[in-house]
């Protein structure tokens, strides 16, 4: 198994790629739309600010041919791999999950990123396909020794304005944040999952042709419908629900640990060793977390609900070779909490896979 990290845009940059390498990580995941940054903290929350994660823009030149094999020459001259890239930019497949007037024109453009991707030689393309997006969470000083971390705590859910979707705005001109006028009508299941479905029909014989795996991240936080749109996957059952809609190796999951066991009714190890022996799991996420859906709270890796090196050992026994990285993490308080918090998760986890592989 390899140790990853996952950089958000604003920490792609020859500084944190050689705090990676120096923490022994060998893979990268580049998360690519928006800052996801607010005030100088990192750490991702949304409810604090009705723009959510901020502006989603269209025209950026980093999913372009030459911005992805920029890119991937960054990563690279770093001594590292450039394992998957995260989320396609709202901006660009607002009308795909909305079924909007410009489906058709994004899904051609979608397609013609992936080609793109697999011709810089990135293998996987991780997405999330929701409209509500990551919302709801509020930040303060739930993790060990008081250390600043995300819960959810059951908010009230305001319907989404329009002009949003994915918790970013991707139309500032009709995006109305406090009182709009216009909203995100309510979105049912069937409907949700005919758009997925939709969706996975077009893009995977494209995926299949340019070698790069798609990973559906389940819906966090896994509500049934959050802001009233409905989610998708929010029991593990749902995974397999994905995969039938197109049966290709090409469509896989990203695994999110901490997402799953914030389910309800869920097994966390029953469903890693379900899809890690099926080969659905393209990369995984680790985080810890305390409590489910509505009420829960995220905590340091070996302080949640979840036993972390049993799902090592799973998959592990399962054969599963591939990218695990830290999910978000608590911020442990001093000069450099990200970098800190990350050091600490990455530690922890290179130890943890020595241990299982030695067996
Ligand atoms: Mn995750």
């Amino acid at each position: 198994m390899k140790l990853g990290l996952g950089l958000y845009r604003q920490l792609l940059n020859r500084e944190t790629l050689r705090f990676a390498r120096q923490a022994g990580v060998t893979h990268i995941v580049a998360h690519l739309p928006g800052l996801f940054v607010r005030e100088g903290s990192k750490i991702i929350t949304s409810d604090q600010a009705a723009y959510g994660f901020g502006v989603s823009e269209a025209d950026d030149p980093i999913w372009a041919a030459e911005g992805l094999g920029d890119l991937k020459a960054l990563v690279t001259g770093e001594g590292l791999e450039l394992e998957a890239l995260e989320n396609f930019a709202p901006a660009h497949w607002h009308d795909v999950l909305l079924d909007g007037p410009r489906r058709a024109e994004q899904m051609a453009h979608l397609k013609r990123i992936l080609r793109d991707i697999g011709r810089a030689g990135i293998r996987t393309m991780g997405y999330s396909f929701t409209i509500a997006g990551v919302w709801g969470r509020t930040e303060g000083p739930f993790a060990r020794g008081g250390a600043l971390s995300v819960g959810f705590q059951n908010p009230p859910q305001p319907p989404i304005p329009a002009g949003m979707v994915w918790n970013m705005v991707y139309d500032p001109a009709r995006f109305e944040p406090n009182h709009p006028t216009e909203t995100v009508g309510p979105v049912g299941s069937e409907e949700m999952w005919r758009r997925l479905g939709g969706f996975l029909r077009e893009v995977i014989p494209v995926a299949e042709e340019a070698g790069v795996r798609l990973a559906l991240h389940p819906d966090d936080p896994p509500l049934p419908t959050l802001r009233g749109a409905a989610r998708l996957v929010y029991h593990p059952d749902s995974f397999q629900r994905v995969f039938d809609l197109a049966p290709s190796p090409m469509n896989a999951v990203e695994f999110c640990v901490g997402t799953v066991s914030e389910m309800v009714g869920a097994d966390v190890y029953e469903a890693v060793d379900r899809y890690s022996k099926a080969g659905r799991i393209a990369y995984v996420h680790l985080r810890n977390v305390r409590g489910k859906v509505p009420h829960y709270h995220e905590t340091f890796i070996d302080d949640g609900d979840t036993d972390m090196l049993r799902v090592l050992r799973i998959l592990h026994r399962n054969g599963f070779d591939g990218v695990i990285i830290p999910d978000h993490a608590p911020l442990l308080d001093c000069a450099a909490p990200w970098h800190a918090s990350m050091a600490h998760a990455l530690g922890w986890i290179r130890a943890a896979i020595t241990a299982v592989e030695r067996g």
